[in-house]
């Protein structure tokens, strides 16, 4: 059932997709039921000769039972969903476990740009380094990515992590994520932000301890 689905790549990725079939089975059992009932409902109550149409006015209880009953069982379930989707908000977007690794991601017309702090940790300093369209990190660390943009809004979209975030101009919005797997995994922008948006794809490169090491000093042979 699951292969419709990006692989997913990320620490809390099953959490997300438990949502997802969590109100699946919801919707799927009741989408019958309803339908059901009113294939039923013009089945048995069609037009026959000598039974002519009641009015129905809705001022008795058996009759408001008809969109009470069904309203409380929405109200549940909604509520059901809440909780089990306020559990997973709140370890996706909520608290962020400690970074091991904080990038600054920055959306621009039409690229994603990296910047990483280098050997001194700080950001805005000389040693920083940017890439175009290539995140990499390494597998089975956290990793902080502090997101902002440069023009217009764009949505930084991870779909083999389950992340989603946009991009807003003149705020630093911070995400994070743990990668389970290595390999190369796409980053197209969610929200529409230009004739060029549809080509505005980077990519998260996810290494292995050491290929990450190897990468860094590649990058910052001196350190
Ligand atoms: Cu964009």
């Amino acid at each position: 059932m699951h292969s419709w689905f990006p692989e997913n790549v990320s620490t809390y990725g099953g959490d997300v997709d438990g949502i997802f079939w969590f109100i699946f089975y919801i919707v799927t059992v009741w989408f019958f039921i309803t339908e059901g009932l009113i294939l039923y409902f013009i089945f048995r109550y069609r037009r026959k000769p000598g039974r002519s149409a009641v009015y129905a006015t809705g001022d008795t209880w058996s009759q408001l039972a008809w969109v009470l009953v069904p309203l409380a069982i929405v109200v549940v379930l909604d509520v059901l969903i809440d909780v089990r989707g306020a559990d997973v908000w709140a370890k996706v977007k909520g608290q962020r476990p400690p970074a091991d690794l904080v990038v600054r991601g920055v959306g621009k017309q039409f690229n994603w740009e990296f910047i990483y702090a280098g050997p001194d940790g700080k950001f805005g300093s000389e040693d920083d380094l940017a890439t175009d369209n290539e995140l990499h990190v390494p597998v089975g660390k956290v990793i902080h990515v502090l997101l902002s943009s440069k023009d217009v809004i764009h949505s930084f979209f991870l779909p083999h992590f389950r992340l989603k975030q946009d991009a807003v101009p003149g705020r630093q919005i911070p995400v994070w994520f743990e990668a389970t797997k290595i390999g190369e995994f796409e980053i197209p922008c969610a929200e529409l932000c230009g004739f060029g948006h549809s080509g505005m794809n980077g990519k998260v490169l996810v290494h292995s301890a050491e290929d990450y090491q190897k990468w860094l000093s590649e990058k910052w042979p001196k350190s």
